[in-house]
């Protein structure tokens, strides 16, 4: 059994998924981090770095921060969505390139392009250019493949959720159909339509 500390958003939805696709036992607790649930002691105790997900697994006690950290536990525990051979370390590579690249740069952009317009033009720029630059990165990479590396892991667990505000994102899936493609099919699977209304409701998932 998994504790699972999570919000509405796409760092928080990754797990959701992932533990959703492997038929995983847990509980999801909700962290409200608009109220500063976050800060609280309790929570900080698995989560120091006060950021949702994290999880426990009280099979085995151990705690775990870190979206990309918690995937690779749950997928080796698990044995699936995490490749053998060559595509082992793609996969690693393309989750790291979404903990290192996608996540932290999109999350600008919702900061300054959906939440903050007109307050900080530079930074709107900035974020609003890389955004595009990174899907385009991914739309080469989704160039004649179904899924980022190989078969569905959990590299594509890991981008799908961010690439579902492209809306706040102000990306239009049709100038990268390829991206589209792919949101599309993962979209379409019953696990994910489940792990993004994980730990509530907030709205439909996103189609372009
Ligand atoms: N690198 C971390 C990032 C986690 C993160 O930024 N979580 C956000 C929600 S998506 C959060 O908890 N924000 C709370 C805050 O900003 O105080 C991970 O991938 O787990």
């Amino acid at each position: 059994m998994i504790d699972l500390y999570t919000w509405t958003t796409p760092n928080g939805r990754k797990v959701s998924i992932l533990l959703e696709e492997l038929g995983a036992d847990y509980t999801a607790h909700a962290v409200d981090i608009g109220k500063g649930d976050q800060f609280a002691p309790d929570f900080l105790k698995i989560a120091p770095n006060n950021r949702i997900p994290a999880i426990v697994d009280r099979e085995t006690g151990l705690s775990l921060m870190e979206s990309g950290a918690i995937m690779l536990y749950l997928a080796q525990k698990h044995g699936r969505f995490l490749p053998a051979g060559d595509d082992y370390w793609a996969c690693v590579e393309w989750l790291m390139w979404q903990m290192g690249g996608l996540g932290p740069m999109l999350g600008q952009t919702h900061h300054f392009v959906k939440y903050n317009k007109g307050k900080a033009p530079y930074a709107e720029d900035r974020y609003a250019t890389e955004a595009r630059r990174l899907y385009g990165v991914l739309d080469r990479r989704l160039e004649g493949r179904e899924f980022i590396t190989g078969d569905y892991s959990i590299a594509d667990m890991a981008s799908w959720p961010w690439i579902s505000r492209f809306e706040w994102q102000e990306i239009d899936l049709g100038d990268f159909p390829n991206v589209r493609d792919w949101y599309l099919r993962i979209a379409d699977r019953p696990a994910v339509q489940k792990g993004y209304q994980v730990p509530k409701y907030v709205n439909e998932v996103p189609m372009p």
